[in-house]
């Protein structure tokens, strides 16, 4: 264990001040010790050492004029991690909370993320400080224009692809996507994904990481004899991911019985009225709060990961890291709660994750349950090189049978590995031997 111990503490050392990618790089090398003790190789070819470092950082000055006339200044990230299997890839988020840190742990746990899709993707991540709430359309899209001003010249469909993340939707791409189209004089529809339908976009892209969550979560829990038919279901957040998680939830039989946002989350015994929530935050943009104005019956409680507190048979985090800690795990496990999917990046704290693995709670890591929306950002691409566009009906089976091979091959990897219902390590080792595979085959770059 010292050689990976000390690849931790190197980690830790050459990039202070970034707990979250301190976190990610730890969790992720903890597995690995029975994969380098099988492949002797991977350390004398400096696997670990290679992959904690990023192949190119950039970090940008983005200015923009706000409503009032005002100059403001933003700081843009673009973290291209790992080009071992296939151009970078992955989203861009746009929050206050963004910093370098947040940037690094998100394109790390990107990298073998993509690699457990099985299509050729390599990690990459990229955001801004910048807050969209309380911004004017205008704001927004002048924002997006000088962010993509700078990063166009990073990016393309053979070499870096990204996408949406926290804060940005199909609205933030598309005036990415205009600004890139204006600069290159060329329509390079294949450089960003998650683009609105009419102008190069998938179906099903949208639904995709909520959808592919369920999948997956499906396959866990009927391994147990399990089924969403009648469970009670806490789905944290009200944002892309938590709409289509409770979406699918709600097709399969389940009662979603609390969501939420930054600021609360509404309790609904009768379960959650989705088409409310779309109303209120797809179309809207307001607060969580509202959907009891329009349904007195649900409680709404001023704390946003006091949804936790909720009973349920089933939890999926879907609002940001960290949110889901020891505390919740241990309320949640004295409340039944037998299964929890992760489909936000990296919610749970490594403390709640100990309380969930000893007390065999069902558990599926972000980088293997919400790889559905890289995945079918992976088929925009193909469709969007071919020129053509599939059927919703098509990609969503396409979704589904890549989400139930992800959950087959980090199932069997959790077994040859160590124990089969740690499909912790199963997806940190299945996606960690891909790339390095990969790494192996091309030499030291
Ligand atoms: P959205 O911006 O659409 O929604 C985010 C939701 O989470 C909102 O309800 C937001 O509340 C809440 N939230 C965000 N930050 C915080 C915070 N610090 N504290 C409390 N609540 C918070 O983002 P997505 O749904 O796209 O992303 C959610 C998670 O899923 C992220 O971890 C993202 O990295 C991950 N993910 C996203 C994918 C995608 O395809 N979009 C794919 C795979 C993973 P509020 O509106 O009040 O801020
Ligand atoms: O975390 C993620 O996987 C995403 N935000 C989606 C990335 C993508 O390129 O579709």
């Amino acid at each position: 264990m010292s050689y990976i111990r000390d690849i931790i503490e190197q980690v830790i050392e050459r990039n202070p001040g970034e707990p979250e990618f301190h976190q990610a790089v730890t969790e992720v090398l903890e597995s690995l010790q029975v994969v380098i003790d099988r492949h002797p190789e991977y350390m004398k070819a400096g696997i670990l050492e290679r992959l904690v470092e990023p192949e190119r950082q950039i970090i940008f000055r983005v200015p923009w004029v706000d409503d009032q006339g005002r100059v403001r200044v933003n700081r843009g990230f673009r973290v291209q991690f790992s080009s071992a299997i296939g151009p970078y890839k992955g989203g861009i988020r746009f929050h206050p909370s963004v910093y370098l840190g947040i940037i690094k742990f998100l394109g790390f746990e990107q990298v073998f993320k993509n690699a457990l899709t099985g299509l050729p993707i390599g990690g990459g991540k990229g955001g801004s400080d910048f807050d969209p709430k309380g911004k004017s359309d205008d704001e927004v899209m002048r924002f997006c224009q000088s962010f993509m001003t700078e990063l166009y010249r990073h990016i393309g469909a053979d070499i870096d692809v990204p996408a949406g993340d926290i804060g940005v939707g199909a609205r933030e791409i598309g005036y990415m996507f205009g600004q890139y189209k204006r600069i290159r004089n060329s329509f390079e529809s294949g450089v960003l994904t998650g683009k609105g339908l009419i102008y190069g976009g998938s179906l099903v892209r949208k639904e995709a990481t909520g959808y592919g969550l369920v999948y997956i979560t499906d396959q866990m829990i009927k391994a147990k004899g399990k089924s969403f038919d009648g469970a009670r279901v806490a789905v944290s957040g009200s944002g892309n991911v938590a709409i289509y998680c409770a979406e699918k939830v709600i097709q399969l039989g389940g009662k979603v019985v609390a969501m939420s946002d930054s600021n609360g989350y509404v309790y609904d015994p009768d379960g959650i009225k989705l088409e409310t929530i779309k109303q209120l935050k797809e179309v809207e943009r307001k607060r969580i709060k509202e959907y009891k104005e329009i349904h007195p019956k649900a409680e709404y409680h001023e704390s946003s990961f006091g949804i936790w507190e909720v009973s349920c048979d089933i939890a999926f985090p879907c609002a940001t890291q960290n949110e889901l800690d020891e505390k919740a795990a241990k309320t949640l496990v004295a409340n039944g709660c037998y299964a929890v999917a992760e489909g936000a990046n990296m919610p749970s704290t490594p403390e709640a994750i100990d309380v969930f693995l000893s007390n065999n709670v069902l558990f599926a890591p972000g980088k293997a349950a919400n790889a559905g929306g890289v995945a079918t950002s992976a088929l925009e691409m193909i469709q969007n090189s071919m020129r053509y566009s599939w059927s919703f009906e098509e990609v969503d089976a396409k979704l589904k049978s890549i989400m139930i091979n992800i959950y087959k091959n980090i199932s069997t990897a959790a077994r040859e590995y160590g124990h089969e219902d740690n499909l912790i390590l199963g997806a940190n080792v299945a996606g960690f031997v891909k790339v390095a595979e990969a790494m192996m085959a091309q030499g030291i770059v």
